[in-house]
C-alpha cells in the first residue's frame, strides 16, 4: 500500500536545510560533554529514537472545560480529519506512530476502511478507550449512578457489552489493548456501600477480561476523584493493582499523571507497579491542581524526568520485554492542538533522553555507599544537560522536522483546513 503523507516532503526538506548546521554543531557540543562522562551520544540517540507515543483522537480537537469551549477555525470535525492531523504530527515528529481512539466519540462505521486509510497516512492504532462515563443519545440505560459498578445488573451488562464492542472494533483496527477508565463513585457519604461497589466492578471487569483476545491487554486506569467527588471506585494505584491481580496476567495498571493528589510521588508508584509486573501504560499530561490535562512537561518537567528515570531503570532490567503503552492524554483549550501535541511529544522525548544520559553505574555506586549528595548530583547532572539536540537529531534522521512547530506553521495546514473544514460548536464539557 502506497503511503501518502499529508505534508509535502519537500517542505520538510526545505525547512531542515538551513537549520541542519546549527543542529550538528549543538549535537557535537553535547557529544563532547557526554564523552567526558564516558557516555556515547549515538547510543543515547539510538535509544531515544525508539520512544513511541500515541496521540489521543480526542486531543486533536480543541478541548473545553465545564464552563466553555472556544472553537478554532480549521480544527478537525470527524474521525477522518482527526487522523489527518495525527498523521501531520507523526510526519513532523516521528515518535507518534499510533492513535488511541475513544468510543463512541470516534467510533468508525467501517473499521477496516479506517485502518487502511490510517496505514496510507503512515499511522496505526494503539489502545482503544471505552466510555461509560457519559450517556449516549441512543443508549437504553443511564450511567447517572455508575456503569461497571452500578447497583442494577442491567446497567452493568450494558457497560460490559460496550467494552466488548470496543474490543471487537479494536481488533478490526489492529489495536492490541483496551483502556478502561470509569467515572463510577459517589457524591455523598452513605450513597453506596463502598465494598459492594468494588465487588460489582470486579464482577463486570471479569466479564470484559473474559472477552479479551489472547494477545490483548486490559489497562485499568485509576483516578482519585471527578466526576464523583466523595468516593471513586478505582481511586488509586492500590485499588488498580489489586483489581489487575484479581483479573489475571492480561490486566495491567495504567498511570495517568494527572490522576493523583498534587504531592503524590508518582515515580515511586511507577517503580512499585513495575516490581509487581503490573505497569501497563501511561497517559502523559501535566497538572497543577487535579486532572488538568495540561501539556506534558509544561508545569513540572522535573517530575517527568523522574518518572522516566524509573522507566529507563525498568527498561534496563527487562530489555525488550518492557514495553508499556505510552499515550498523551491532554486537553488543549487555548492552543492549536497539533502544536501542543508536537510540543508535548518533544517534552516527553527530552525527559526520556535526559533519563538515558544518567550515568547509572556511578549512581549505583553512590547509592550503595550512601553518598547521598553525590547520588543526587549524578541524577541532577543528567537533568541539567540540554537533551534537545539528541531528540532533534533523532527526529531529523527519521525524516521529521528539526523544528516541528515552525515547520507546521510554514506548511499553512491550519489556514488551509479553516477554508475547508466546517465550524465546530461551543458546547462545553470536560474531556
Ligand atoms: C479521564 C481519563 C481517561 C480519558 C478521559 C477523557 O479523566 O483520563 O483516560 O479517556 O478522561
Ligand atoms: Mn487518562
Ligand atoms: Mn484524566
Amino acid at each position: 500500500m502506497a503511503v501518502k503523507l499529508p505534508l509535502d516532503e519537500d517542505l520538510i526538506a526545505r525547512h531542515n536545510a538551513p537549520r541542519l548546521p546549527a543542529l550538528q554543531d549543538e549535537y557535537a557540543g553535547l557529544s563532547r560533554a557526554l564523552e567526558r562522562r564516558g557516555i556515547a551520544i549515538d547510543a543515547v540517540k539510538g535509544r531515544a529514537a525508539t520512544l513511541q507515543l500515541a496521540c489521543p483522537s480526542w486531543g486533536v480537537g480543541v478541548g473545553g472545560t465545564r464552563f466553555a469551549r472556544f472553537p478554532m477555525a480549521g480544527e478537525p470535525t470527524n474521525l477522518e480529519e482527526k487522523l489527518d492531523d495525527c498523521a501531520v504530527i507523526q510526519q513532523l515528529c516521528r515518535i507518534t506512530p499510533r492513535v488511541s481512539l475513544h468510543f463512541p466519540w470516534d467510533q468508525p462505521s467501517d473499521p477496516a476502511a479506517v485502518r487502511e486509510r490510517a496505514a496510507t497516512l503512515g499511522i496505526g492504532f494503539d489502545a482503544v478507550n471505552s466510555n461509560t462515563f457519559q450517556d449516549q443519545a441512543d443508549q437504553e440505560r443511564s450511567y447517572r449512578y455508575g456503569s461497571l459498578s452500578h447497583t442494577a445488573a442491567a446497567v452493568r451488562s450494558q457497560a460490559v457489552a460496550h467494552n466488548i464492542e470496543c474490543i471487537r472494533l479494536g481488533r478490526l483496527l489492529g489495536s492490541k489493548s483496551l483502556t478502561v477508565w470509569v467515572g463510577d463513585g459517589t457524591n455523598f457519604a452513605g450513597q453506596q456501600q463502598l465494598g459492594d461497589s468494588l465487588d460489582r466492578y470486579l464482577e463486570s471487569a471479569h466479564a470484559i477480561y473474559a472477552a479479551l483476545p489472547d494477545d490483548w491487554k486490559m489497562f485499568i486506569e485509576h483516578k482519585l476523584y471527578e466526576p464523583a467527588f466523595y468516593s471513586t471506585v478505582i481511586s488509586d494505584w492500590g485499588t488498580s493493582i489489586l483489581v489487575a491481580k484479581e483479573l489475571g496476567p492480561k490486566a495491567l495498571c495504567l498511570v495517568d499523571l494527572g490522576h493523583h493528589a498534587p504531592s503524590v510521588n508518582i515515580e515511586q508508584i511507577v517503580a512499585r507497579l513495575h516490581r509487581f509486573g503490573k505497569l501497563g501504560g501511561f497517559h502523559f499530561n501535566d497538572s497543577k491542581y487535579g486532572d488538568d490535562d495540561l501539556d506534558s512537561g509544561s508545569i513540572n518537567p522535573h517530575q517527568l524526568f523522574l518518572v522516566f528515570n524509573e522507566l529507563v531503570t525498568a527498561a534496563l532490567r527487562e530489555g525488550e520485554a518492557f514495553s508499556p503503552s505510552y499515550m498523551m492524554d491532554q486537553s488543549h483549550n487555548v492552543t492549536d492542538p497539533v502544536e501542543s501535541l508536537l510540543s508535548s511529544a518533544e517534552a516527553i522525548g527530552i525527559a526520556h533522553a535526559r533519563a538515558l544520559m544518567v550515568d547509572r553505574s556511578i549512581l549505583s555506586d553512590y547509592q550503595q555507599s550512601n553518598d547521598v549528595l553525590m547520588a543526587f548530583r549524578t541524577l541532577r547532572d543528567a537533568y541539567d544537560l540540554d537533551a534537545r539536540p539528541i531528540v532533534a537529531m533523532a527526529r531529523y534522521e527519521a525524516g521529521g522536522a528539526i523544528d516541528p512547530i515552525g515547520a507546521f506553521r510554514e506548511s499553512g495546514w491550519r489556514v488551509a483546513k479553516a477554508a475547508t473544514r466546517r465550524a465546530t460548536g461551543r458546547s462545553a464539557g470536560i474531556v
